[in-house]
């Protein structure tokens, strides 16, 4: 318990003190040494490092007896190239100051604060008590504690449940089977220990490597101090400044890598249950789909379309015609993507090829007298790969060569936290001995937390290998951070509860916020049955999800779009068009979570960050830059209001248009729709709707512009293209165009420019609708010359206009 009796006693004592509950805390520093990124300390038995990492970020490592561990980090993939360093000593401190950081490492006791470069305080340890270790059978625990102030707020840290902001609440990471979890559940199924701290528009992050069980307190403990630690391993931490929180989120990703482009078609409409069998039922869903006209681009197969649940194999009795089936969906423009779990079936002498050829290369975990770990799990006794073991991840990547042969379009690691039956905690026996490729073990206690995306990572490398012209789509349950790298990720086990639709959202910004952009939940709930309007309106929020996938548990009422009637059918359809017309934009958007680590869902804050109106706002959420959505997530009759964020937004699709205010709006109860507003300055493109992303659009490029007050200066769209499926664009074979447009008294011009033009898209013609023109314009010009068949629609307060060669430079002028 943190005092003033015992931080008295520890000023007095220093450099070292236990407290009551064990921990001994970090005393005075006794030496200093410098490095060249920055400096090490002694304090007692244990050592300090303290280094710059890159531009705005810093690593502090503490080891509790002086030994740095050399366990590689799973997460972190960005080498060291810090900034310029400064080291300057006094006899209270040592300041280390790069690029726009400067860490105070004050001496007794040994306490760091980090400040910007004009001495504004961003982080510090608390004061007295600010790190310590406690003695424990398995080697010591650490933990850190940071001052609290009464204004920051705390967001990220994967997606555990409750609201977004996670202050006043503690958190363990320990990954989970929380099936059936609710809004107070803990741990849940990823650790993801990285969180943004966000106070009066300034923001910066705090990424805690440590794969053992770990622990975050922000406020439950004490009022004024946050805490974090583990129970192993180092105190091994990154400080990412920002001050804005997307420059923390790009620092972030750049640290633990960001997720690949996926293929366009997993952002289509994806279909799923536990589970689709036989045969049969496969393909009618796939025909009610395309006979309905509702747009989709995947079907799930779920763990019943194997041999007695053993992965990488097919029940021929429900599936006779496997290969055909999946042959048969891809010309119809569906993928497959079947589900491989990790256990493998512990099957000696049967002729099951992954047990015996895994067994051949020594491939799964044992215990620590050398027997193989057994656990049972859906088919039932099952062995797990060794994952931390390159060879095995190959191997693994290996089972997967007769599906990706017969065409099957992605790949789903359920069950990987590992999730066993049974046995105390549901997981993998803690003392099972994991081998890595230096020739050192760890326990499973050590390495639990990162052994799913371990999974993920085994199975992207190897259909990397398999497909090297594909991008692979693998879907994880589990994850450490870093696991973007490799697979997209959703919630696991909600239920169908209005109160886990509110859930979703406040998931999502967190995951999106934790670098894991492409993510989604399990539209309808996957346990119970949802009433009918609970399912539309969760189709209506999926269609916002970066991965909006339909899925249920095997006892529920089917999900489909169609179940419920045609009232329904058509909302939950015109959700799914939305998302397919606005597809150009939304993989633009992808592109740029690639390349920055911005999500698609982004909390308001991340673009607005001085409004403290959305620090606590769990329901409405920006869907890239440039769209607000404000969905309704509850059964409630009454008007449905709505905070714009700052700055002017159109209703999406119209000129009516509403200034930010301090009272929200209020909307009629129950929109049939999503309540969807465009941002004053925003061009959005889109497409003419399909059924899959496989067909090529017929009919111009769309081009929205929502024209911003005159003079304003943020009236910009963007588009990326390219072939959607392979790594050409690697090579230069994309198309990017940046929009611009303007808006002085006397007209408005809008302007085309190709950034990189080597990929040649579906479209040549562009038509733009012009929002917000009160009056009509006298003439309409492209590139100077009047442009014909332009009209303007005085109701809508719109122009429309076609460019006919649209894939060009060009400048498009309305004048009065
Ligand atoms: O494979 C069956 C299910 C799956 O449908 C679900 O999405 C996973 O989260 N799986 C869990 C295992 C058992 C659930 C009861």
């Amino acid at each position: 318990m943190r005092n003033g009796w015992v931080s008295a006693l520890v000023l007095l004592l220093a450099p070292l003190v236990a407290d009551a509950q064990g921990w001994r805390h970090l005393g005075a520093a006794d030496a200093v040494q410098r490095r060249p990124d920055g400096v090490e300390l002694r304090s007692g038995p244990a050592r300090v490092r303290v280094s710059a990492h890159a531009e705005g970020v810093f690593r502090v490592r503490m080891a509790p007896d002086g030994r740095f561990d050399g366990t590689p980090s799973w997460a972190v993939i960005q080498a060291p190239s810090p900034p310029q360093v400064r080291i300057e000593e006094t006899p209270a401190a040592v300041r280390i100051a790069a690029g726009d950081v400067v860490a105070t490492i004050e001496r007794k006791p040994l306490r760091i604060v980090f400040a910007d470069a004009a001495g504004r305080e961003l982080l510090a340890g608390a004061p007295e008590l600010p790190m310590a270790w406690m003695d424990a059978p398995h080697g010591p625990r650490v933990r850190a504690w940071m001052r609290m102030p009464a204004d920051e707020h705390y967001y990220g840290l994967g997606d555990k449940a409750g609201p977004l902001d996670r202050r006043g609440r503690a958190f363990t990471m320990w990954n989970t089977d929380a099936y059936g979890w609710q809004g107070w559940s803990d741990p849940l199924y990823k650790s993801i220990p990285f969180f943004l701290a966000l106070r009066a528009g300034r923001a910066y992050g705090l990424f805690f490597d440590n794969a053992h069980r770990s622990s975050f307190d922000f406020g439950k403990e004490s009022e004024d101090c946050y805490a974090f630690g583990a129970d192993g391993g180092e105190l091994d931490y990154y400080f990412v400044a920002g001050p804005a929180p997307a420059r923390v989120l790009e620092r972030y990703t750049a640290l633990t890598g960001r997720a690949p482009l996926p293929p366009l078609w997993a952002l289509g409409f994806q279909q799923s249950r536990y589970s689709y069998h036989p045969e049969a039922k496969v393909r009618e869903i796939a025909a009610q789909l395309r006979r309905r006209r509702i747009p989709g681009d995947a079907l799930y197969l779920d763990i019943d379309y194997q041999d007695g649940y053993a992965p990488f194999t097919v029940d021929r009795k429900r599936f006779p015609g496997f290969e055909g089936l999946i042959a048969d969906l891809r010309a119809q423009g569906l993928r497959t993507v079947l589900i491989t779990d990790l256990h493998i079936k512990h099957a000696p002498g049967a002729g099951y090829a992954p047990f015996d050829s895994g067994l051949r290369e020594d491939a799964f975990v044992k215990m620590p007298d050398g027997s193989l770990y057994v656990g049972p799990v859906w088919p039932g006794d099952a062995v797990f790969p060794d994952f931390t073991l390159g060879r095995v991840r190959d191997w693994w990547g290996g089972l997967y060569r007769d599906f990706a042969a017969m065409g099957a379009g992605g790949y789903w690691n359920d069950m990987n936290e590992p999730s066993v039956f049974r046995v105390p905690g549901n997981t993998m026996a803690p003392d099972a001995v994991h081998r890595l490729d230096d020739g050192t073990t760890r326990a499973h206690r050590a390495i639990h937390n990162v052994y799913g995306m371990l999974n993920a990572r085994a199975t992207y490398e190897g259909l990397l290998k398999l497909q090297p012209q594909q991008r692979p789509f693998v879907l994880t349950r589990a994850a450490y951070a870093g696991a973007q790298r490799y697979a997209a990720t959703w919630t696991g086990d909600n239920s169908a509860t209005w109160h886990h639709l509110a859930q979703s959202t406040p998931n999502l910004l967190s995951l999106g916020l934790s670098g894991y952009a492409l993510a989604g939940d399990d539209v309808g709930g996957f346990i119970g049955s949802p009433p009918p309007e609970l399912l539309t309106r969760w189709f209506q929020l999926g269609a916002f999800n970066p991965l909006f996938r339909n899925h249920a548990a095997t006892d529920t009422r089917p999900h489909e779009a169609w179940v419920d009637g045609a009232e329904h059918e058509a909302r939950r359809r015109e959700a799914i068009e939305l998302r397919y017309r606005l597809l150009p934009y939304l993989y633009t958007a992808m592109e740029e979570h690639a390349r920055t680590g911005l999500p698609l869902m982004r909390p308001v804050f991340l673009h607005y960050p001085q409004a403290e109106a959305f620090y606590g706002n769990d329901r409405d959420f920006l869907f890239g830059a440039d769209l607000f959505v404000a969905p309704v997530v509850d059964e409630r009759l009454d008007p449905h209001p709505v905070t714009l964020p700052p700055g002017r937004w159109y209703e999406f699709g119209s000129s009516r248009r509403h200034v930010a205010a301090k009272e929200p709006l209020q909307l009629d109860p129950r929109p049939p729709g999503v309540p969807l507003y465009a941002r004053a300055g925003a061009i959005v493109p889109l497409q003419p709707l399909v059924q899959h992303t496989g067909e090529t659009p017929r009919g111009p490029l769309q081009l929205q512009v929502y024209l911003p007050a005159p003079g304003a200066d943020d009236c910009r769209g963007a588009l990326y293209q390219d072939d959607g499926e392979s790594f050409d664009y690697r090579n230069g074979e994309l198309l990017r165009i940046a929009y611009r447009c303007e808006v002085a008294d006397g007209g408005v011009a809008v302007e085309s420019r190709i950034e990189q033009r080597g990929y040649a898209p579906w479209w040549n013609r562009a038509r733009l609708t012009l929002y917000g023109l009160a009056r009509r314009p006298a003439q309409v010009r492209i590139d100077g010359r009047p442009l014909p068949g332009w009209r303007y629609d005085a109701q809508a307060g719109a122009v429309e206009a076609e460019v006919g060669e649209a894939l060009r430079d060009w400048r498009l002028e309305l004048s009065y």
